[in-house]
């Protein structure tokens, strides 16, 4: 019998910096729901879904840093979304900024839940590849402060089984890098799920501006392809406070090809009906690792963090 998951990617339209946890889980409860109608078993929202992207400030007050973040998820404002969830009885991904307190030591990580069809969470992620930098750059257009308000996430690349299949979470930097999906795809990931807010604008290297969409789309689908799996990547997209956010969410097969993709700015649903039998249509052909990987020649991978030039 066909392993096929209805997945429902949705995108939300940008969040203003005002704008309040209920707003939001309001509207992405709206999205749910028609999920529902559109027979989707999984919904899968943005990275920082809850709130602006808040790292494009640079804010010294640790007090007002953290109204940004979630010190309990569910939690009194996210709870409707988890309650929807389970009486729709819809899987889902969702990204937020975490605050972790223990024993009056507090760390905080941009992360990711999957959580069941009954509300309960099954997974989590927290972002490893942090993008951007640590102090205040004025002469950006807007800052990109990642690496000073969350530390890189410590627990790995995870596949989980869920809704009949193999789902992996990442966020948004992590889908540039290939390690991330060869670390899942050596757990036989399945269905990857990723959430982003990526400017349009890159300050460094403004002359990639016009590129950020067709980057976008390489790496997921490169990432799909090379690994045989379904990739899903969701924006938190258009103006947001000043700043223009990518969108072009989309689906992509594990052939590589997109099958579902936004056409808007704004909150927006695309489905797609995934089915997981199709990775091995790619498993084992062509990327069969166990039949054709050579990992003894890959030491460097693990080895060694920067490039070195060879010395003669
Ligand atoms: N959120 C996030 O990771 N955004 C980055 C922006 C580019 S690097 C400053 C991204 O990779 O899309």
């Amino acid at each position: 019998m066909a392993r096929v998951i209805t997945v429902g990617a949705a995108q939300l339209g940008p969040v203003a910096r005002h704008e309040a946890r209920s707003q939001v889980i309001a509207r992405m409860t709206n999205l749910m729901r028609q999920a529902k109608i559109r027979g989707c078993d999984l919904v899968v929202f943005p990275e920082l879904a809850l709130t602006t992207f808040f790292p494009r400030w640079y804010m010294t007050d640790q007090a007002e840093i953290d109204t940004f973040f979630e010190r309990r998820i569910p939690g009194p404002d996210t709870e409707p979304l988890f309650e929807a969830a389970a009486e729709l009885r819809i899987a889902f991904y969702i990204g937020y900024a975490e605050l972790e307190e223990n024993e009056g030591h507090s760390r905080r990580f941009n992360s990711a839940l999957l959580v069941d069809r009954t509300g309960c969470v099954i997974g989590k992620y927290r972002k490893i590849h942090l993008p951007g930098h640590r102090e205040h750059e004025p002469w950006r257009a807007f800052q990109h402060l990642e690496k000073r308000y969350f530390e890189p996430g410590n627990l790995g690349f995870g596949v989980w089984r869920a809704l009949g299949g193999n789902v992996g979470m990442a966020l948004c930097n992590d889908r540039r890098w290939p390690e991330t999906y060869r670390v899942m795809g050596l757990q036989d990931v399945e269905l990857l799920l990723i959430g982003y807010n990526t400017p349009v604008h890159y300050p460094p290297v403004p002359s990639h501006d016009h590129l950020q969409g067709f980057h976008n789309h390489l790496v997921m689908q490169a990432g799909a392809y090379q690994n045989g799996t379904w990739v899903v990547g969701v924006a938190k997209a258009g103006r947001e406070e000043g700043c223009d956010l990518l969108g072009q969410s989309c689906i992509i097969a594990p052939t590589g090809e997109i099958v579902a993709m936004c056409a808007t700015l704004e909150d927006e649903l695309i489905v797609a009906d995934c089915d997981l039998d199709r990775c091995r249509e790619i498993k084992e052909n062509v990327f069969n690792f166990s039949m054709h990987r050579e990992p003894e020649q890959y030491r460097l991978i693990v080895e060694r963090r920067g490039a070195a030039s060879p010395t003669s």
